[in-house]
């Protein structure tokens, strides 16, 4: 699947048309995240449907979500961009941005830096790369791109060799493991628990993916979670400002 999706976003590259810079004010994701009140931080996800559980939200509102979020106490936001497998658009995290004051990242499939360019003009605060998507010297270039324009980067590795690779070529200051294998969409909560001995110890870890209950969250702060990623259990309850509040 990654590999389609992947292809996919090369032909989209070939007629990407940069959209005019918002100029929206740029928030640290970073900081949001070290400086979270909450035990474990929380970045909850704006999602309408996913290629493995297809459509997740009827009547999807992504504005509304978004501020029903903020009110919760979540400390980012996610917003997927992704139109052919998950059913965003670049204008959702527009919108949000401007409707909240939280960070958010960006959710996409990012492989060229004028990837990287869009974020910045759409309002990101935050951009994922996704290990297991990138050649390591890439990965780094992107990073470095990424930093350059002052956005924040949440490096997402499923496997230890992904991570192993990751690692020789970069520091992430926020490292995301993806309990979701997206080769397969087989979803391992105990995905972390092997995985951050190997961590450094000054990056910000987060499990994403598959997490729905609160004996999910224990579990992965267990295993050493600083953060975790939540979409689909959020977006399918009715309220998602009492769903987050702690
Ligand atoms: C959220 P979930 O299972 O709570 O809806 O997962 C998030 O982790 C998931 O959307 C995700 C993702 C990705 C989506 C993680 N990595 C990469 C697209 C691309």
């Amino acid at each position: 699947m990654l590999d389609q999706i992947i292809q996919t976003k090369k032909e989209e590259i070939k007629n990407l048309i940069l959209p005019e810079d918002e100029k929206l004010p740029r928030v640290s994701f970073l900081n949001a995240l070290l400086n979270s009140q909450r035990d474990v931080g929380l970045i909850a996800e704006v999602k309408k449907a996913s290629p493995s559980k297809g459509l997740i939200k009827e009547n999807f509102h992504p504005v509304e979500i978004a501020k029903a979020y903020e009110r919760g106490g979540a400390d980012c936001l996610s917003v997927l961009t992704d139109s052919p497998y998950f059913q965003g658009k670049r204008e959702y995290l527009t919108q949000v941005k401007k409707a909240v004051n939280l960070p958010i990242l960006r959710k996409d499939f990012i492989i060229d830096t004028i990837q990287i360019d869009e974020a910045q003009r759409i309002g990101a605060d935050a951009i994922l790369l996704i290990g297991e998507a990138l050649e390591p010297t890439l990965l780094k270039e992107l990073y470095q791109y990424a930093t350059e324009l002052s956005l924040d980067v949440l490096v997402e590795v499923h496997d230890q060799d992904t991570l192993d690779r990751v690692l020789k070529v970069i520091t992430p200051k926020i490292l995301g493991v993806n309990n979701r294998n997206l080769k397969t969409f087989e979803t391992n909560i105990h995905q972390l628990k092997a995985m951050a001995v190997t961590v450094p110890k000054d990056t910000i870890l987060v499990s994403e993916s598959g997490i729905h209950t609160n004996e999910d969250l224990q579990l992965v702060q267990q295993y050493g979670a600083n953060a975790v990623l939540v979409g689909e259990s959020l977006m399918r309850k009715d309220d998602q400002t009492l769903a987050i509040k702690q």
